[in-house]
């Protein structure tokens, strides 16, 4: 054993080196299987954008067809090796984390385009597929595939699938699960499922699609994806308006979908936008600054759009619902605008924050805004607490940052100690402790405030019917077997 660390080069834990024993026999069984144990790719490919937690993979495979990952799922039956199944690792619960020695399988190597069906207005892909290459194929065909949001340039469709993604057009096209129809699908059991073809009419009983979407791994590795791709939208315009408080947040949204049609209505805070600008690019939306901001895109078509559009800002601005407020004048303007909202999440990652990624219904956001803004101030008075979200879907992120001189133990434990009350005012609000990065590691303590206790004996049932040897992504997001 100790000759075999010396030949590899590589400290490697016990764990470990009994897997380099049983991943020799996965290469006898599928000898052209791409297998890595380089360190950086350990390293790289064992984690998600999460950072909480050390990656630990006993080794990374790439396959390359469908054929390979049947024949690699079987082999992780019979020899008992856990799989984590990988897109981009962009998600931010944990969800592709291998932290236990598992074998990441990434999807990498499989992006091929295998057909664009011009009558069907369908696309269908190979799962380690870009998201933002699915969106430039689309256009190429003058159509749009909708689901959007920061990490598109890394994001794999596979994992958008996995997480059910949402994003920043939610309120307009809804989620990753509205527009798929049709997946094949390797079974933790080792079965390959060809579900739902395309079809947009199926009544054949349970619509199995809906159980792998938003299952982060724990079913099935999706192995390919089609995809409905929609008409694109009139020409948008994007305005951002500074708002003294969170009360007028609701009647600024009431009215603009009252008046406008809204593609996004977004949020962030003050501190939010000091981080996004530090840097100098982009700048502020405006001289002004203001505790809270909205971002609003929608359809604005010619001088009637526009005047509607003005309209909408001079009855906000007389309300007194809004300090000041910018409408974009070009393209280019339109971007930098919503770059102020998506490079959020980018800018304050050197923080390690802490994420809260909650949802209630609609109606009931004011006051959960007000129930959570309470327990922040009095629980988290030396932290920075940075608030952003998809307001006009009731999705809030709450992001706490890291002071520099607590340790990351240290800092994570101070943060679970208050989230029985923020998870206690989700309970009141009967809203999800998880309303579209998964649940992964992050949550899966905090399963049960979400759902009840038949419900996860339920989810338990499913996961041992399509893996009953509970090798796929096991301790992500049900509790370990
Ligand atoms: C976003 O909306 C993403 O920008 C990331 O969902 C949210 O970093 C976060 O908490
Ligand atoms: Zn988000």
């Amino acid at each position: 054993m100790v000759q075999e660390r010396r030949k590899n080069g590589i400290m490697q834990s016990p764990k470990n080196n009994i897997s380099n024993e049983v991943l020799g026999g996965l290469s006898s069984e599928i000898p052209d299987l791409e297998i890595s144990r380089q360190p950086e790719d350990l390293t790289e490919y064992g984690r998600d954008w999460t950072r909480l937690y050390p990656p630990e993979p006993c080794g990374i495979a790439f396959p390359r067809s469908e054929e390979q990952i049947l024949r690699l799922v079987r082999w992780a039956n019979s020899a008992g090796v856990a799989l984590v199944p990988s897109g981009g690792r962009t998600g931010l619960s944990g969800g592709a984390v291998a932290a236990k020695g598992e074998l990441v399988v990434s999807m990498a190597r499989m992006d091929r385009l295998l057909e664009f069906d011009p009558v069907d207005r369908t696309l269908t892909v190979e799962a380690g597929m870009i998201t933002e290459k699915i969106q430039q194929l689309a256009a190429e065909n003058g159509l749009m595939f909708p689901v959007d949001f920061a990490a598109k340039g890394s994001s794999q469709i596979g994992g958008n699938l996995a997480t059910n993604a949402g994003g920043v057009k939610v309120l307009r096209y809804g989620l990753t699960r509205d527009w798929v129809v049709g997946m094949r699908v390797v079974t933790g059991a080792g079965e390959l499922l060809d579900v739902n073809r395309g079809l947009i009419k199926n009544a054949t009983g349970y619509d199995l699609r809906h159980l792998f979407i938003g299952s982060e791994g724990t079913l099935g590795i999706i192995v390919s994806v089609t995809l409905r791709l929609a008409e694109p939208p009139p020409s948008q315009s994007v305005m951002v308006v500074g708002l003294e408080g969170m009360d007028p947040l609701m009647q600024v949204f009431d009215l603009a979908r009252e008046s406008l049609t809204l593609s996004a209505f977004e949020f962030f805070s003050d501190l939010a936008l000091s981080y996004v600008i530090a840097e100098g690019s982009p700048r502020a939306p405006f001289e002004s600054r203001m505790p809270y901001y909205a971002l609003l895109e929608f359809d604005c078509v010619g001088e009637d759009g526009e005047a509607a559009a003005l309209a909408f800002f001079e009855r906000c601005l007389e309300e007194g619902w809004i300090g000041d407020g910018v409408l974009s004048q070009s393209e280019a303007q339109a971007a930098e605008l919503w770059s102020l909202r998506e490079f959020i999440s980018e800018r304050i990652s050197a923080k390690t924050p802490y994420k809260n990624d909650l949802s209630t219904r609609i109606s009931q956001v004011p006051a959960f805004l007000h129930a959570l803004e309470d327990v922040v101030l009095s629980r988290y008075p030396d932290f920075e607490v940075v608030w952003y979200g998809h307001i006009g879907d009731g999705n809030l992120h709450l992001n706490i940052l890291k002071p520099d001189d607590l340790s990351l133990a240290e800092f994570k434990k101070a943060c679970e100690s208050v989230n029985e009350e923020i998870f206690g005012v989700v309970a009141r609000f009967r809203g999800s402790v998880s309303a579209e990065h998964g649940v992964g590691l992050l949550k899966q303590p905090y399963l049960d405030r979400s759902r009840d206790p038949h419900e996860i004996h339920y989810l338990s049932g499913i996961k041992r019917v399509f893996d009953p040897n509970w090798i796929l992504n096991p301790g992500k997001m049900l509790p370990e077997a």
